[in-house]
């Protein structure tokens, strides 16, 4: 039999009994099949229905067993003679004595409630993440916005919409570090985008790992150092650098580091054949939905998956491939709706267009739409890339049980009040999409409550029927209130940013219909954002008898002063970041001497282990060689399977052509 054709091979078959060994529902066929009395099920009869329609290779109605590689054989079929005399041999070990494997034990140890109605016990997750997406500009968010993005509107309709979703910080790493932590950027020591975080401290992807998910991330994640924080796998490599070298210094302010954003990215504008962000973002789209069908085609006992999908654009420089450039060929590209003369700013924002490099300079309208039109080009991409995503669960009938999360990291304010990127906590910039996806389990609506991507943690730990740790630091709250569309829902997010920009930490408290800004260097800043969307009138600079300043704004504005002064111990925050700035300033000097050792992470992408090797027992070719997996007429073995996904085959191995293809 060329199933048990090596001793691995043979391994192979074993351990999948062993995964196997437990009641196997297939509520399709209203059966529950207990592998261990399979013999004697087989007997009674109740396994031929279920033999015939997925276990067996060219049966049909009328020979329902004929082929069954478990059972006795009937006539010449002495391969699968073979198979029933090497399990009932002597030498076979006894499969039921074999423990449970470590992923069914944790599953069982962390899962503390019961599915909900809709929801399978463990989902997978596809989580998609944009780089510097503009959260207000999107169609489902602005039904007047002109980007085209017909992909993620679908995704949209389907989804709980949250309205009012923000960062933790409008930067790159410290926004992740925080959206994979859970907890606020100084807590973890995230302040800009050469922080590393400690190794031990928990992310979703730990948690997901602890509960028998396959975590993977394909794309960026913006690591310093450490590289891995909980993914069992990168399928790519980052696209910074996963080093000190960016390293902010608030001892010198006004001193332009070579990295900084500056004019270049508005200047240059236009459509390009390819960019380094193109090269970057295709390989992440190749990687993750290769791992979608490698996935599909692992056979039975296969883990759940959580693959993060992180791509770089829209980031800036603003542009994109000629395909997505024409798409707005002949659309009159709007201008920004704010502007404001540059000594008339908030002397955040100021600071800002220096460190920019953008202070002084009059960028034209065209210039400013050319901008835009690659930025709009740019998302248009990220929407193509999100259908194409969704395209593959379908075809891999993965989507009716994996949930889909799409999010950012932060904005871009493409030109609203004279600002370009991100650093800044006006909406364009600190506002994120955030959508959740599974109809199944929650009902398409919109949630105007302020949430943040700090909730993505302890809301996946919900999704999949785990509890967070006691004990454990944690400043996300679960969104599953939210999804539920029931009252007991968050509607509070703090953020803080500490990179370049600032020269003290820059903070935000936003809940209700009120945005608070604060920094020791500057004067607070509170706007009513339904009263005031485009956040022109800082009410906290008002004199106290604008009539503006009613009593209920003062109380506001001396309610959210008390609270910042009770959460944040400002002095000690700016030493410890000026502090953590040193170290990795004499650290990275040092590193840089001598022999250099990357941090960055390379993937393992071993073209050995790939397509059909001699090495790989003829079983796992034979699941690889097609999907789905047809019977010996050439006829879908998966059909009335739907969303059972990889296992739905059973473990069983059925021949499939080129699966040795000589
Ligand atoms: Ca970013």
């Amino acid at each position: 039999m060329r199933l048990f054709a090596t001793r691995r091979s043979r391994q192979r078959q074993l351990t999948r009994l062993q995964i196997l060994n437990s009641t196997l529902r297939v509520p399709q066929l209203g059966l529950s099949v207990n592998f261990k009395d399979f013999p004697r099920m087989h007997e009674v009869g109740d396994i031929t229905e279920f033999a015939r329609r997925f276990w067996v290779p060219g049966s049909d109605a009328t020979s329902p067993i004929r082929k069954c590689r478990w059972c006795r054989p009937t006539g010449s079929e002495a391969a699968d003679a073979t198979t029933f005399k090497q399990l009932k041999s002597p030498m076979a070990p006894d499969l039921n004595s074999v423990p449970p494997s470590p992923q069914q034990k944790s599953t069982a140890v962390h899962t503390m409630e019961p599915p909900r109605p809709g929801i399978a016990k463990q989902p997978n997750i596809l989580y998609i993440m944009a780089d510097q997406l503009a959260a207000p500009l999107l169609k489902m968010h602005n039904p007047n916005s002109q980007i085209k993005t017909p992909n993620l509107d679908a995704l949209a309709a389907g989804s709980v919409i949250f309205d009012s979703a923000y960062c933790p910080s409008p930067l790159c790493a410290p926004s992740r570090m925080s959206m994979v932590s859970g907890q606020l950027p100084v807590k973890i020591g995230s302040y800009d985008n050469a922080c590393s975080i400690d190794p031990s401290t928990p992310t979703y992807a730990h948690y997901l790992r602890t509960a028998g998910y396959e975590t993977t991330l394909a794309g960026k994640m913006h690591f310093i150092g450490e590289q891995l924080h909980g993914y069992e796998s990168r399928l790519t490599s980052d696209i910074y650098p996963g080093d000190y070298g960016w390293n902010v210094n608030w001892e010198e302010p006004d001193r332009r580091l070579e990295w900084y954003h500056n004019a270049s990215s508005i200047l240059q504008a236009g459509p390009c054949v390819r960019s380094n962000q193109l090269d970057y973002d295709e390989e992440v789209m190749y990687k993750s939905k290769q791992f979608l069908y490698d996935h599909v085609r692992k056979g039975a006992g296969v883990r759940p998956f959580c693959m993060t999908v992180s791509l770089t654009h829209p980031h800036d420089p603003y542009t994109i491939e000629k395909k997505y450039w024409d798409m707005y060929e002949g659309v009159n590209i709007e201008l920004p709706d704010v502007t404001i003369p540059q000594e008339e700013q908030d002397s955040h924002s100021k600071r800002l267009l220096k460190v920019c490099d953008i202070w002084d300079q009059k960028f034209t309208p065209e210039q400013i739409k050319r901008a835009r039109r690659a930025y709009y080009g740019a998302v248009s991409y990220v929407d193509d890339c999100i259908g194409q995503l969704l395209q593959v669960l379908k075809d891999c009938r993965l989507d009716e049980n994996t949930i889909v999360i799409f999010s950012g990291d932060h904005g871009d304010m493409l030109g609203e009040r004279g600002l370009w990127y991100k650093m800044s906590y006006f909406e364009a910039s600190v506002r994120v999409p955030l959508l959740i996806h599974h109809p199944a389990s929650f009902k398409p609506h919109r949630v105007s409550a302020n949430v943040s991507t700090l909730d993505i943690l302890p809301t996946l730990v919900d999704l999949v029927h785990t509890t967070l740790w006691s004990g454990l630091p944690m400043d996300g709250n679960s969104l599953l209130p939210h999804l539920e569309d029931r009252p007991g829902g968050s509607d509070t997010v703090f953020a803080e940013y500490c990179g370049e920009g600032t020269v003290a930490p820059l903070m935000m408290i936003r809940r209700g219909e009120w945005k608070y800004i604060t920094c020791p260097a500057d004067p607070d800043q509170l706007y009513n954002l339904p009263a005031d969307p485009k956040e022109l009138v800082n009410l906290a600079s008002l004199p106290s008898k604008h009539p503006l300043v009613t009593v209920e704004v003062s109380q506001i504005l001396a309610d959210f002063v008390a609270e910042a002064k009770a959460k944040w111990d400002m002095e000690k925050i700016t030493a410890d970041v000026l502090v953590s700035q040193r170290q990795r300033r004499l650290v990275w000097s040092a590193l840089k001497q001598g022999r250099f050792t990357s941090w960055d992470y390379n993937p393992n992408d071993d073209g050995r282990e790939k397509y059909i090797r001699s090495h790989i027992p003829l079983d796992d070719l034979e699941l690889k060689a097609r999907f789905p997996p047809v019977d010996a007429k050439g006829r879908d073995m998966y059909s009335g399977l739907g969303g059972l996904g990889a296992g739905g085959m059973g473990g069983v191995v059925v021949p499939q052509a080129g699966a040795h293809s000589q």
